[in-house]
């Protein structure tokens, strides 16, 4: 049985037991926000030893380390299995897993679903459950819509941007529920949270599209200037300085040509789109053109390296994660470019500071090391090329800026994606 009253007052009295289900980049710091607030928080993750691994401050997220340690140490944090029967014993449920892609680009929604599954065999009643995982309109209602005969239902996508100084305190958040009381009990439960205002919408299906269509804008913005970049390059004209100049006209947002798009937002949501989109025989061509686009990045920098290279060369990747300064190999751009130029032949190392060496050797490549390189690939532009370049790039030296990082001259020529610099 729901009772609105009794759980709202628990949230307001912050009497309510949370689990947060998925401890990565989203989860992790979402449950360290809510202890740090005095909620008795659980974190429920795959295996018992990941459980145990945060349990003894291991922190899989940059800059929570500290924070991690902190609510261990005042005990209103546990790392639990998803299998651990303490799941039964909360109040909230927060859902934060990954919902990534197949090998063909099709939706993966299997951990979500063993979530889904794993709840609904709890007959969860008057507890409040929120969908923070990136999925399609209706997905929510299909594999959790059942829960909300006798408990609360909400959708509010996660906003989180790795790498930044935004956390999930400071980003506005949207928020969908399946009735009216379910949304009045999610936004209570965040306002203890967040810093800025909740932004509250019909219903959790206008939440779930509001989530695919900011990140699709991104993938397919960044596809136009893919292309703009390919004639700059033809017209010998510098896409920077167009962009800039464009930049000056408040209705345009600036975004930037690169050797592709990665990771598991703005990489990934726009699939997610389409297979809704075709299941509803709703063309989108935009999209599925500016994600051909986008696809073909790695190959256009590949075929920039091949007019350069001759046998014997010593060639340099550096940087191989899909953007700077975030460790994250996810649908990197620059794994599919490293795949091509071993396809065609063409020798070379790999060399990310951020990265572990052997991850770079499990995917099968050379490990590089900083010493002078014939060609300088840039396939990642971390923020430590500034002091790693000069160890690598000679006068005789031709780097391919896959992330056009270079803004002067270095080394024989420098060739981006729409300018070059000689
Ligand atoms: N990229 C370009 N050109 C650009 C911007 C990005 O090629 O102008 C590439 C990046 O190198 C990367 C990929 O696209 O490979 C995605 O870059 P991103 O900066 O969008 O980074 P993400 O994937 O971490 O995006 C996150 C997203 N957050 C969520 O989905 C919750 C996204 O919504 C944010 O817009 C983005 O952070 C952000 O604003 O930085």
């Amino acid at each position: 049985m729901r009772n609105y009253q009794k759980l709202l007052n628990k949230i307001e009295k912050k009497q309510v037991k949370i689990a947060i289900i998925g401890l990565g980049y989203v989860g992790l710091p979402l449950a360290i926000f809510f202890a740090k607030r005095g909620f008795t928080v659980r974190g429920y993750t795959s295996t018992k030893t990941t459980a145990s691994l945060i349990n003894q401050g291991s922190c899989n997220v940059t800059g929570y380390e500290t924070r991690l340690k902190k609510i261990l140490q005042e005990k209103n944090f546990t790392a639990n299995a998803l299998s651990d029967t303490t799941l039964d014993d909360n109040d909230v449920y927060i859902i934060c897993v990954p919902t990534p892609l197949k090998k063909n680009n099709k939706p993966d929604l299997s951990i979500l679903q063993t979530v889904a599954k794993r709840l609904s065999r709890m007959h969860p009643a008057n507890r409040l459950i929120i969908n923070e995982s990136t999925v399609a309109p209706m997905t929510t209602k299909e594999l959790l819509g059942s829960l909300a005969c006798d408990s609360f239902l909400v959708c509010s996508p996660e906003r989180i941007d790795p790498g930044s100084n935004m956390t999930a305190e400071n980003i506005p958040k949207v928020i969908g529920g399946i009735d009216t009381e379910s949304l009045e009990l999610g936004v209570t439960l965040y306002k203890q949270i967040l810093k800025k205002p909740m932004i509250t919408v019909n219903d959790m299906e206008t939440a779930e599209l509001s989530k695919m269509l900011e990140n699709t804008y991104r993938a397919v913005n960044i596809a136009l200037i893919n292309e703009f970049a390919k004639l700059a390059d033809n017209l010998g004209i510098d896409i920077l300085e167009a962009i800039n100049a464009a930049k000056t006209k408040w209705s345009f947002q600036a975004h930037f040509p690169s050797i592709g798009v990665g990771g598991h937002c703005i990489k990934v949501d726009p699939y997610y789109i389409l297979e809704l989109a075709n299941k509803k025989q709703i063309p989108m061509k935009v999209v599925t053109d500016g994600l051909v686009e986008n696809e073909s990045m790695p190959t256009y920098v590949l075929e920039k390296v091949k007019k350069y290279y001759k046998r014997g060369m010593h060639v340099l990747v550096y940087g191989i994660t899909y953007k700077k300064n975030v460790a994250d190999l996810r649908e990197s751009p620059v794994i599919s470019f490293c795949n091509l130029l071993r396809q065609h032949m063409i020798d070379f190392s790999v060399y990310d500071p951020i990265v572990d060496a052997k991850k770079i050797e499990q995917m099968g490549f050379t490990i590089g090391r900083r010493k002078q390189a014939d060609i300088f690939i840039v396939g990642t532009d971390h923020k430590t090329i500034a002091r790693d370049y000069k160890h690598i790039v000679s006068k005789d030296t031709v780097v391919i800026d896959g992330r056009n990082y270079f803004q002067s001259k270095v080394g024989k020529k420098v060739i981006g994606i729409g300018r070059k610099i000689e």
